[in-house]
C-alpha cells in the first residue's frame, strides 16, 4: 500500500507512535509517505521506502499564527495526487483530522483519499474537549473514514465526550528488537557513581506530567534507599521540578539529561520508572520502560491500567499519592528478587502484548477494511 501519515513532529508520545508505525509498515513493504511540519525525531536517518515531506508555511505580515491546517491540507492533497495515496493515516485529532478532510474534499471527484484518525489522548480529554474546539473536533472524527484509539479508556471517554462510539482500539506498541535493554556500565557509572539505584522519569514536563512530584517520591525514597533520580525530557514544569529539588536538599542527586533521542539506551541503566501523571490515555513511557526490563510506578489513571499490570510489571497508585509511591519504590529498590521478578515479568508482558509483530497487522487490516468499505 501507498500510506501517508501525519503526526506532529514533535518528542509527544504520538509522534514517535506515528514514526514508530512508519518504520514497521516500511519493513513490511509499504510505502510510507510522511507530510509533517518537520522531519520527526525517529526518523532521522529515512531508511527504504520511507519519504518526507515537508509542509511549507509562507509568513506574512497579516498572520499573527501561521496557517499550520491549510497549508497542511494542501501538502496532504499534492502529496495524495502526486503518489497515488491509498490512505492517509493522521495521527492526533486536532487539527489533522481537519486538515485530511479538508485534503479529501479537494481532490473530489476525480480522486479518492480515505482518512484514518488515531486518537492519542488529550486531543479527547483535554483541547478536544475545549469548548473551542469541540465542534470540529466532533466533525473531523466523524469525517474520519476510520478512527482509532490507543487504549479502550480513550475509546470509552470519545464516547462520552462525542457521542461517537465506532472506535476500533488498537494498541501502542514496541518494537521487540530495539526496544530492549542493552546493560551500559560505564554510562551507569557515570549517572551513579557509587553504585545507587537509579530512578528514572521521562516526559515533556508538561504540568499534566507532575514532574515535580517525581522529586517529592525521590526525597522520601533517599531517606531510606541509595538512589538518584534521572528526569529525561523538557517542558514548561522542569523549573519548577528544578526548585523543588533545591528546596528538598536532593538536587545533587538529580540528574536533568533534557530530551534524548533513544529512550531505549537511556531506560537500560534504570532500575525504576516513576510516571505519576494526572491522566494519561496509554502511557507510552511506561511500556518503552517494561520492555527495558524497567518496572513502572505510576497513577492508576486513565489508560494506565490497560498498561501497567498492578503487582506484576509495576505498581499503580492514585495520583498525588506521593506517600504511597514512594513507599512502594522503596520496597521493590530493596527487595532484589521481588525487583528481578517484576522486571522479567515487565518484559515478558510488553513482548506478549504490545509487540508490533502482533499490534502492526491490526492497523493493516484496519487499513483493508476501511478500503473495501469505501469501494
Ligand atoms: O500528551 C499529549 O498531549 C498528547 C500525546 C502526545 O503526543 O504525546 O500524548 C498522548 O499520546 C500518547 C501516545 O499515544 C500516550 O502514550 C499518552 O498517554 C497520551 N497523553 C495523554 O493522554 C495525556
Amino acid at each position: 500500500m501507498n500510506i501517508g501519515i501525519t503526526c506532529y513532529p514533535t518528542y509527544g508520545g504520538s509522534g514517535i507512535v506515528a514514526s514508530e508505525l512508519g518504520l514497521e509498515l516500511a519493513a513490511r513493504g509499504h510505502s510510507v509517505h510522511f507530510i509533517c511540519a518537520s522531519l520527526p525525531t525517529r526518523l532521522a536517518e529515512l531508511p527504504e521506502r520511507i519519504t518526507f515531506h515537508e509542509v511549507e508555511m509562507m509568513d506574512y505580515p497579516l498572520f499573527e499564527h501561521l496557517p499550520y491546517d491549510l497549508a497542511l491540507a494542501t501538502k496532504q492533497a499534492e502529496v495524495a495526487l502526486d503518489v497515488g495515496l491509498d490512505i492517509l493515516h493522521v495521527h492526533y485529532a486536532i487539527p489533522h483530522s481537519i486538515s485530511a478532510f479538508l485534503a479529501r474534499e479537494m481532490l473530489k471527484p476525480n480522486h479518492s483519499l480515505p482518512i484514518i484518525t488515531t486518537l492519542h489522548g488529550t486531543d479527547i480529554t483535554l483541547v478536544g474537549r475545549d469548548r473551542s474546539y469541540l465542534q470540529i473536533t466532533r466533525f473531523g472524527i466523524q469525517q474520519s473514514d476510520g478512527v482509532t484509539a490507543v487504549s479502550h479508556y480513550l475509546r470509552r471517554a470519545t464516547c462520552e465526550t462525542f457521542g461517537i462510539c465506532h472506535i476500533r482500539v488498537i494498541p501502542n506498541f514496541i518494537n521487540r528488537e530495539r526496544s530492549r535493554r542493552r546493560p551500559n556500565e560505564a554510562h551507569r557509572a557515570r549517572l551513579a557513581p557509587e553504585g545507587e539505584k537509579i530512578i528514572m522519569h521521562i516526559s515533556n514536563f508538561r504540568p499534566l506530567k507532575r514532574a515535580p512530584d517525581c522529586i517529592e517520591i525521590f526525597a522520601r525514597i533517599r531517606e531510606k534507599v541509595k538512589a538518584r533520580l534521572v528526569m529525561v525530557g523538557d517542558g514548561p514544569d522542569r523549573a519548577q521540578a528544578e526548585w523543588v529539588a533545591q528546596q528538598r536538599g536532593v538536587a545533587d542527586f538529580v540528574h536533568f539529561a533534557g530530551k534524548q533521542p533513544n529512550i531505549s539506551d537511556c531506560l537500560s541503566v534504570a532500575d525504576l520508572l516513576l510516571l505519576p501523571s494526572q491522566m494519561e490515555s496509554f502511557g507510552l513511557a511506561a511500556l518503552e520502560a517494561m520492555a527495558c526490563e524497567v518496572p513502572v510506578i505510576a497513577s492508576r489513571v486513565g489508560g494506565l491500567p490497560e498498561v501497567v499490570k498492578h503487582g506484576v510489571t509495576g505498581y499503580l497508585i492514585e495520583p498525588g499519592n506521593l506517600e504511597a509511591m514512594a513507599e512502594a519504590a522503596i520496597r521493590l529498590l530493596r527487595d532484589e528478587e521481588l525487583h528481578r521478578e517484576m522486571a522479567e515479568q515487565a518484559r515478558a508482558w510488553a513482548v506478549h502484548r504490545f509487540s508490533s509483530d502482533q499490534v502492526v497487522p491490526l492497523y493493516e487490516a484496519f487499513y483493508r477494511d476501511v478500503l473495501q468499505r469505501r469501494t
